[in-house]
């Protein structure tokens, strides 16, 4: 039973998402897998619990910096795999409510990006490595300590994590409205490692709990990481070559996609995309009929930090003016030049370049197809010839077009990098 191919179309159109990664991480602030990297103890971790106080939180401003970047919706974690619920939870006291924050972080969220206009989906981790039902197993942060694990086996009842997963995902789709998609990250049924087994569909119970999101959102839609069947897959930092394909036939999509390597804030981290390296990523993913989710992890202070501010500022002055090419906008049966992509919108298409050429563009296949050719940022006509045939210049000899190519006049310099000269 798969969600209506009406939201299935919604979210196609929307094409650019915010995901927000935010946690008790946020505190150490190297990674969100900083309780598994470090193998640190529930003792170690608590400060992070303890110390938590977002006194600047106010998710109108993210909702906003989203809006204005060109995202038309936003997933956040609800609870990543550390275990800690970012809302009023009544089946754990492991939540922001005990904590400085001392509120349900959620409510705000959900308000503030509707208010925008903005989509709203919640990610919720299967993974609990704080959760005392929750069987150790390979990525469990103290699975390298054996008098631990001697200690746990045989003590941890999978069907009690199980309701508690089913419990909690019922508070999240039934105190919060309409929600738009449901992310849940991730299962890892094949993997055994130290004799104990990954896990899958049946420690989760996918089905019984597709059923019940189903049931509460009939219109919600559910990635695919539940080991069980869903409505769009989720390549992880990773641009797929052509779009992804189940049994041979194309699903929906999105990639999701960090700022810098990391979903968590990470202080120290210098390995920030630029912002004209995530244009292509968006741009990438919708012509291939793809969404991008583009994350950022705010501090624990509650803020986007100045970088991921200062990128999302520069991505908006992109998609402010390109947005045509994106929302709504989807591949091409053309196939576009090398180091280019098409993205189309009924009878317009759009041509990427990643390279600016030198002075030409060659487009196989345009020949008597286009009436008329404009830059999209300024509306500036683009002159383009045809060749007709087998061309030969009487200086520099045969020009190598094909018959059938549209060739572009383009100016020397990307015209929305020009330096003005004074
Ligand atoms: O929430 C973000 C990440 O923290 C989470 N998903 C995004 C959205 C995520 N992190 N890693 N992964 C998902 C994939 C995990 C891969 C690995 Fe492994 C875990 C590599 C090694 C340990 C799974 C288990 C694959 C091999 C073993």
């Amino acid at each position: 039973m798969p969600a209506p191919q009406a939201s299935v179309d919604k979210l196609r159109a929307r094409r650019f998402g915010l995901f927000v990664h935010w946690g008790l991480y946020a505190l150490p602030a190297r990674h969100e897998w900083v309780k598994k990297r470090e193998k640190l103890t529930d003792e170690q971790y608590q400060p992070y619990f303890e110390h938590f106080d977002p006194d600047l939180y106010d998710p109108r401003v993210w909702a906003k910096a989203a809006a204005e970047a060109g995202m038309k919706y936003t997933v956040l974690t609800t609870k990543h795999h550390e275990g800690f619920s970012l809302w009023d939870s009544g089946l754990t006291d492991y939540k922001a409510t005990n904590t400085p924050a001392a509120r349900d972080l959620v409510r705000p969220f959900v308000d503030a990006f509707r208010a925008e206009d903005l989509g709203v989906g919640f990610y919720h981790s299967l993974i609990d490595w704080h959760h005392p039902e929750y069987p150790v197993d390979a990525l469990h942060p103290r699975v390298d300590d054996a008098d631990f694990r001697a200690s746990q086996a045989g003590r941890r009842d999978i069907e009690k994590y199980r309701r508690y997963l089913h419990g909690q995902v019922e508070e999240l789709l039934t105190r919060y409205g309409d929600i738009d998609v449901m992310w849940f990250d991730f299962s890892y049924p094949g993997m055994s490692a130290y004799d104990l087994p990954g896990k899958g569909h049946d420690d989760w119970d996918s089905e019984a709990l597709v059923k019940l999101v189903r049931g509460l959102q009939p219109d919600i839609l559910i990635n695919n990481r539940l080991d069980f069947p869903g409505d769009f897959t989720t390549p992880e930092q990773f641009q797929p070559h052509t779009p992804p394909t189940i049994d041979g036939r194309e699903v929906p999509w999105e990639a999701c996609q960090t700022l810098n390597g990391s979903w968590g804030y990470d202080r120290d981290n210098l390995d920030w995309k630029s912002p004209d390296l995530l244009v292509r990523m968006l741009v990438d993913s919708v012509s291939k009929d793809g969404n991008l989710l583009l994350n950022v992890g705010p501090t624990g202070r509650g803020e986007f930090d100045e970088r991921a501010l200062a990128t999302l500022s520069e991505i908006g002055r992109w998609t402010r003016r390109h947005g045509r090419s994106i929302y709504g906008a989807g591949p091409s049966e053309f196939t576009p030049p090398a180091d280019g992509r098409y993205t189309q919108r009924g009878d317009r298409l759009y041509l990427h370049l990643f390279g600016w050429p030198f002075r030409h563009a060659h487009l196989p296949g345009l020949g008597g197809r286009i009436k008329y050719a404009q830059l999209l940022h300024d509306a500036s006509e683009v002159k383009f010839r045809e060749y007709a045939g087998e061309e030969v210049d009487s200086n520099i000899g045969v020009k190598g077009v094909p018959h059938g190519t549209v060739t572009l006049e383009l100016p020397v310099q990307r015209p929305d990098q020009l330096v003005p000269v004074v």
